[in-house]
């Protein structure tokens, strides 16, 4: 396979409701897609890739601006200098061709997913094949952001689960914690439920979230900063509740670190914030290997990297609820054909060639603020 042309799209997608989480309010989702042509033999064929960074490095140091420029002037030459050198790009060696970048995982997962998705549509196999997935189809949870109000919130929740979402995750902060997820627990009974903070709490707080305890919640997610492995450490020793860290594990590496302090029991596998599905299958082996397990994060992801998440947690270490809801969640029109839930609430995970979804050129260029061709 030889790499053509590398496009960026910026997209400006309406949300359905607003999302708001400890770290601010999304009215609306900017996803940054990456499209590449590729010669194979005498066929060109196309990959598509989805960057996760948010406009603003609120979630995490990255951000939506920063990763298009990385893409543009760092990952798209070290394709250009392997291919000059007569090196063939592969999903399997593109992540290793852009080492010597640091950080910047959501623009370089971006552009693996790409690469992975022209290569297997090339071959004609699907990416659950390549991932060495069985399974037809993962269970689905919603994550639940913020809201005015108790009653706006259990409104919420009931529509969800009427829908046949399996799991519901609340997203809490100070002030939004204790009491929500009270109400969810007398109004809907012993649903799975987790919580999410985003960072929002210090060591300090760890008494008012042993409030918690008794809601028998599946985990808290990433309740203290980011780079504080050995504090989480700490609380987890403090809590009933499970700790499972997002925002802290970027890679396999750091995963072992998290599971080895007693940072974490359960671990939160985004892709695009550990640089790609390489890596992340990497990180779901080593949680296996401790007996960790993972479930599938998202980043209100359009319907390319929702597919592509619904394979990657088909993998056997997946034994929880990943947040991969259907598109309806967030969007009401979709840049593929709508990902949806089956009458008992779960994905399937597609079969086609590559991610095995199609996005729509013409409802992506109707989306399309800003595109760039980036020379190979
Ligand atoms: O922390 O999991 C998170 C969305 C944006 C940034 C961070 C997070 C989230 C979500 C939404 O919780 C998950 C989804 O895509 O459904
Ligand atoms: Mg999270």
């Amino acid at each position: 396979m030889h790499l053509l042309s590398l496009d960026l799209l910026t997209l400006r997608l309406p949300l359905v409701s607003p999302f708001r989480t400890s770290f601010g309010v999304q009215t609306e989702r900017t996803p940054l897609l990456v499209r590449v042509e590729a010669a194979v033999g005498d066929r060109t064929v196309v990959g598509w890739g989805e960057c996760v960074a948010l406009p603003r490095p609120v979630y995490s140091s990255e951000f939506l601006e920063g990763a298009r420029h990385v893409i543009a002037t760092e990952l798209a030459p070290a394709i250009v200098t392997a291919q000059t050198e007569g090196h063939e790009v592969t999903a399997e060696n593109v992540a290793g061709l852009f080492e010597h970048v640091r950080g910047n995982r959501m623009a370089k997962a971006a552009v693996e997913m790409a690469v992975i998705d022209a290569q297997l549509r090339a071959s004609g196999r699907s990416f659950a094949s390549w991932l060495g997935v069985d399974a037809v189809r993962v269970p689905s949870g919603v994550s639940v952001g913020i809201h005015e109000s108790i009653p706006a919130l259990l409104d919420a929740v009931g529509g969800y689960l009427d829908q046949g979402y399996r799991r519901v995750k609340l997203k809490i902060e100070p002030g939004w914690d204790v009491e929500p997820v009270r109400a969810v627990r007398e109004r809907f009974g012993d649903i799975p439920l987790q919580v999410d903070a985003n960072t929002a709490y210090r060591l300090g707080d760890a008494a008012h979230l042993r409030r918690l305890d008794p809601f028998e919640l599946l985990l808290i997610e990433q309740p203290l900063g980011d780079e504080d492995l050995r504090q989480h450490a700490v609380l987890a020793r403090e809590l009933r509740t499970p700790v499972c860290l997002d925002e802290s594990i970027v890679s396999a590496e750091s995963a072992a670190d998290a599971i080895a302090l007693g940072a974490t029991s359960v671990v939160n596998v985004k892709p695009g914030r550990v640089g790609g599905y390489v890596e992340a299958r990497r990180v779901h082996d080593v949680a296996r290997a401790h007996g960790i397990p993972v479930w599938c994060g998202g980043m209100l992801e359009t319907g390319i990297g929702r597919a592509a998440n619904a394979a990657l947690a088909g993998l056997p270490g997946f034994t929880l609820t990943g947040d991969i809801s259907a598109s309806d969640r967030f969007y009401r029109e979709d840049i593929t054909e709508p990902i949806t839930l089956d009458e008992d609430g779960y994905i399937a995970i597609p079969t086609a060639p590559g991610f095995g979804v199609e996005p729509d050129e013409d409802r992506i260029r109707a989306f399309t603020e800003h595109r760039k061709r980036v020379a190979l």
